[in-house]
C-alpha cells in the first residue's frame, strides 16, 4: 500500500498559538485524517514490535515501564515510518506554534499504552535534553480515536515558565513531588480530553504533564515527535540521561556547537 504524503498546510487556530505560549500546551484538531493515521498505524506498530518483541509481564516492570511501550527513532529502524516523522505538515505546525522560522527533528517515539497499562507519572521532558533553547515542542498524536476511559494527557498550566522544577527524571519520585506541589495550591491543570485519530496536543519541553492509565482492553497507540528551533546549540550534559541524549539524538555534538547532526534534519522549511 502506498503511504500518504503528509504535506499541505494546516491552518492553526490563533488560540492554539496563544495557548502554547501562555499555558505551555495546546490542542490542534484534525492535523492528520483518520485515514492517514490508519495507513501509518501498521508501520508504526511494526516499529514498536521491533523494540518490544516480548514485553515482560507488568509485575516485573517499574512504574515507568508499566506506563507504555516506548519505541524510539522508528524513522531510522523502520523506513516506512519516515513519511510520518518527517511530515512537513506536522513540522510546519510545530514551527508556527512556537513562532520560529524553522525546526529540526530531535527524535520520534511511539508511546503505546497497553491494555491495563499504568498511569504516566508527572514529569518534565526537558530534563533529558542538552539544548540551549526553550523552543522545543512535542506533538502527541493518537492513531485511533481515544477511549474516553483513557483520555489524553493532563498538563500543568504555565509550568513551562517555571523552567526546571527539580523533580528529576520520570518516576514515582517525580510524580509525588509534583503532585504535592499541585495539592498545596500550585497551578491549575488542564486536559484536552478525548482526542480523535489525527488530533494532536503540543507541549513545551518544561511543561509538566502526566497521563491516566488504560483500564480498557484496547491498546492506546500514540505517536510523538519532538522538534527544536533551528539554530539551537548543544549544551554540556548535566546528567547521565543528557549524556545519552547528546550522543544518541544530537550525534555527539560538541557542547556550544549548532545542533544539526544527520539525525536532526531540518524538517521545516523543506
Ligand atoms: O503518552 C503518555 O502517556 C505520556 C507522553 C509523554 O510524557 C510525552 O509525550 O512527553
Amino acid at each position: 500500500m502506498t503511504l500518504p504524503t503528509l504535506d499541505g498546510h494546516h491552518e492553526l487556530a490563533p488560540d492554539a498559538v496563544a495557548s502554547l505560549r501562555e499555558r505551555g500546551h495546546c490542542v490542534v484538531r484534525g492535523l492528520a485524517s483518520a485515514d492517514e493515521c490508519a495507513a501509518y498505524l501498521p508501520e508504526i506498530q511494526a516499529g514498536v514490535d521491533r523494540w518490544h518483541p516480548e514485553p515482560p509481564p507488568f509485575d516485573e516492570r517499574d512504574t515507568y515501564g508499566k506506563a507504555f511501550l516506548q519505541a524510539m527513532a522508528l524513522r531510522s529502524i523502520h523506513e516506512p515510518t519516515m513519511g510520518f516523522v518527517d511530515s512537513p505538515r506536522f513540522a510546519r505546525a510545530a514551527a508556527e506554534l512556537m513562532g520560529v522560522d524553522g525546526v529540526r527533528l530531535y527524535h520520534d517515539q511511539a508511546l503505546f499504552k497497553e491494555p491495563r497499562g499504568g498511569r504516566t507519572p508527572w514529569h518534565q521532558d526537558q530534563n533529558y535534553w542538552p539544548l540551549d533553547t526553550d523552543d522545543i515542542v512535542t506533538m502527541w498524536m493518537p492513531l485511533v480515536d481515544l477511549d474516553p476511559a483513557v483520555g489524553s494527557m493532563t498538563f500543568i498550566d504555565g509550568s513551562h515558565l517555571d523552567g526546571d522544577v527539580g523533580a528529576g527524571e520520570i518516576s514515582d519520585a517525580s510524580d509525588e513531588a509534583i503532585q504535592r506541589s499541585i495539592d498545596t495550591g500550585g497551578r491549575a491543570t488542564t486536559t484536552h480530553g478525548v482526542l480523535r485519530a489525527g488530533d494532536a496536543t503540543f507541549h513545551k519541553g518544561w511543561t509538566i504533564h502526566s497521563a491516566g492509565p488504560n483500564p480498557t482492553d484496547r491498546m492506546r497507540p500514540v505517536m510523538t515527535i519532538i522538534w527544536f528551533a533551528d539554530g539551537a546549540r548543544a549544551t554540556e550534559p548535566n546528567s547521565p540521561e543528557q549524556r545519552f541524549d547528546l550522543h544518541t539524538w544530537l550525534g555527539g555534538a560538541a557542547p556550544g556547537t549548532l545542533a544539526q547532526s544527520d539525525t536532526n534534519p531540518l524538517v521545516w522549511p523543506t
